[in-house]
This record gives C-alpha cells, structure tokens and sequence, in this order.
C-alpha cells in the first residue's frame, strides 16, 4: 500500500491525498461503506459502485468467521471473490463487535473468549488466529485485534487495556510476519490507538503505535457515548502525534458535521453504519440537514430528496414517493435511502477533498456543519 499526501490545508490540518493498494485507488479524504456481513445492507454491487460512488468498502471479522465461515470464504477464493466487490476491502478485526455484540465474553491475555450472538457457539479470538482469518477473507487493509473500553471507564482499566492493546499489537505484527497473504495481493495492517477519554492515555497509545511504524495508523475507542467535544479533543491530539506521511482512519465515525470536524483534525478515513443503518429506519442526510422522510409533513412534498446531486436516488424520486415506501413497508425505500445516504456521505467528503486542494477547506467546513446539522 502507498499513500502519497497530496495537498495540506493552511488553516486546519485537513489533508488530501491517494492511496494505492491491489485493488485498486482511494481518494482521501474518503467514507467507507460498511458491509458487515460482506453485504453492504440492501444494494447490489453495481449500486454500490455506479450509485453510490464508493471506492473501498468494510467488512467485519466478527460476523464473516461465524457466517459463512472460513472453509466457505477460503474455498470462494476470499471475500472479493465470494460477494464480487473488485475495488479494495478493509476488514475490522473483531475486536469491536465481540466487545459489543457476542455473549459471555471474557478477555484473557490470550486472547477473547466469547460465544457467537448467532447459535451460542463456544469461540477463542486471539491476535494470531484474527490474522489468520483476515488472511483468509482477504482484505487489503486488515486491523490489529484490540479492546475497545466501554465510555465511561475507569482510568485503571482504560490504561490496563491499552496496555493489553498494544501487546495484542505486537503478537498481530509478529504474525502477519510468519504469514503469507493468500491470494497474491498486498494486506497492510493498521494498528488502533485507545485510551478512552484520558489524554494520558492517548498521548502513550498514539506514541506507540506510531513507534511500530505500520503503513497507515487507526484510531478506535471514540463515538462510544462520550460528548463530540471529548472525541474531538481525543482525536486532535492523536493526530498530531500519529505520523503526517500515513493515512489516519477514524473508527466507527459518524455524522456527517463529525467527518468535517475530524477532517480538520487530520484523518483521513472513517467508516459508519448510520447512513445505512438511519437510511433503513427512515433518516435521511441532505446538505441542507437531517430529514426523517416518515414525517407526515413530506406526505405531499414532491420535490426531490436533493435535486442538486448527481445520485439518481437522490435527484429522481419524490420526497413524497420515499414516504409513502416507508410507511406502507416496502423493501424499495430501505434501499433508495441507503443509496441516497451512501452517495451523500461520498459526495461530502468529494467536495471535503475538493476544498481541501483549493485552500478553501476550513472557511468551508465553519460555513457547512451548522447546516448540515439542522433537522428538516
Ligand atoms: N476498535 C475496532 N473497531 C471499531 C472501534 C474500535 O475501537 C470503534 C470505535 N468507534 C468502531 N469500530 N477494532
């Protein structure tokens, strides 16, 4: 993988820049679409790619090893192979989703023992075998396997488990190194800052995750129901101690005033299921702010979602249209939602990227984040 840092805003330290893996380019600043399961809830491939205008999507460790499991990636020839998707993948390592979905876990220095959120099912996780899986799914950018505190935490176990982290950390790069990818193209490992909200904490986290000088650098633990401002603070000193030449990734965020704040904080990647997951409950994101398309005042408004946007979802259907597919259950608007909200998430950080190369990015982002958050 390489990442060349094209332009740094002189205002904020938002970036822009590029980064190549073997399936092919990503633009940074860039949103991620999550494909937990290796589906990107309700669309197709082509949705994906020509609607939505997604360059790399996520899959999920967790959720991939339990169904369809490793004998049926493996023997698909890996994740790209098995759902179709030919641009890049980025995998989570698990670490996340046993904290927050398995049942009965318990976390050892080993690694965590849980049982599956699906059948009960008995299961070990340790950094080795979460490589060795994401080895087998086939991601080209793969996680270290970490803990993620719950917030709040206490300060003696938020340091215990960054300490456990970042051993976690050592036993992943240990092995990636004992290991071959599978399938002939590239698999860079991202290592995930925690700490939780104590600045201490981030401050010895990021140091060592830089100092193990991995090609691109994470940032976990945050948007876990602390106050936007501790996020905020958490992420800007991380950043500036993470280095400048490698791609930053934001785990797990967030609205889209959240992706412009951390943009100008220096990341350069984030993921989320709320455009997915809102879009499926009816939310939906426009420039102009947050629209809950069930509301009965959109009954008879048959002006479009966003008539500006190059996304057919978003130009082409009635706001009244997409009401009325909500309230009478059908499948269609979860879809024309997720597509819509998918393309907005990816035409913001377009033009995020675009203010960025013109020096325009932070009078930008002060002018967009009150209009972006006001509710329709
Ligand atoms: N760790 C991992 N995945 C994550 C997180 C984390 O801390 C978060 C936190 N926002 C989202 N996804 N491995």
């Amino acid at each position: 993988m390489i990442f060349e840092l094209t332009t740094t805003d002189s205002e904020s330290k938002a970036r822009a820049g590029v980064i190549t893996t073997g399936h092919g380019v990503i633009e940074t600043p860039i949103f991620m679409p999550v494909g937990t399961v290796g589906s990107v809830k309700a669309l197709t491939q082509e949705q994906i790619k020509n609607d939505v205008q997604a360059q790399i999507i996520l899959g999920n460790t967790y959720h991939l090893y339990l169904r369809p499991g490793m004998d049926i990636l493996s023997r698909a020839g890996g994740l790209h192979k098995f759902n179709g998707w030919d641009r890049p993948i980025l995998t989570d390592s698990g670490g996340y989703q046993v904290f927050s979905l398995a049942a009965n876990r318990k976390i050892k220095e080993e690694g965590c023992l849980f049982q599956s959120h699906i059948d009960g099912s008995r299961h070990l996780f340790t950094p080795e075998n979460v490589m060795d899986i994401q080895r087998t799914i086939g991601a080209d950018i793969i996680m270290a396997f970490d803990e993620c505190p719950p917030y709040p935490s206490e300060y003696r176990y938020a340091k215990k488990s960054m300490e456990l982290t970042h051993r976690w950390l050592d036993r992943c790069i240990a092995r990636l190194k004992e290991t071959q990818p599978v399938y002939g193209h590239e698999q860079t490992l991202f290592p995930i800052v925690q700490g939780s909200t104590y600045k201490d904490l981030r401050t010895i986290s990021a140091t060592e995750i830089a100092a193990r000088d991995c090609a691109g650098n994470a940032i976990g633990g945050l948007s876990v129901g602390e106050p936007e401002a501790d996020m905020y603070e958490m992420c800007g000193l991380v950043c500036d101690i993470l280095p400048k030449e490698k791609p930053r990734y934001l785990m797990g965020v967030g609205t889209p005033w959240n992706i412009l704040e951390n943009i100008a904080l220096g990341v350069d990647m984030f993921d989320c299921v709320m455009p997915t997951r809102n879009g499926r409950n009816g939310m939906l994101f426009t420039w102009n702010g947050v629209i809950n398309i069930k509301n009965k005042k959109w009954a008879d408004d048959f002006s479009p979602i966003d008539e500006n946007s190059p996304c057919f979802a978003s130009s082409q259907y009635s706001k009244a249209y997409l009401r009325h597919l909500f309230v009478a259950g059908e499948i269609l608007g979860m879809t024309l939602a997720s597509i819509h909200n998918l393309a907005f998430y990816l035409e913001l950080v377009k033009e995020a990227r675009k203010q960025i190369l013109t020096g325009n990015y932070a009078q930008w982002k002060t002018r967009m984040v009150p209009q972006l958050k006001q509710r329709l």
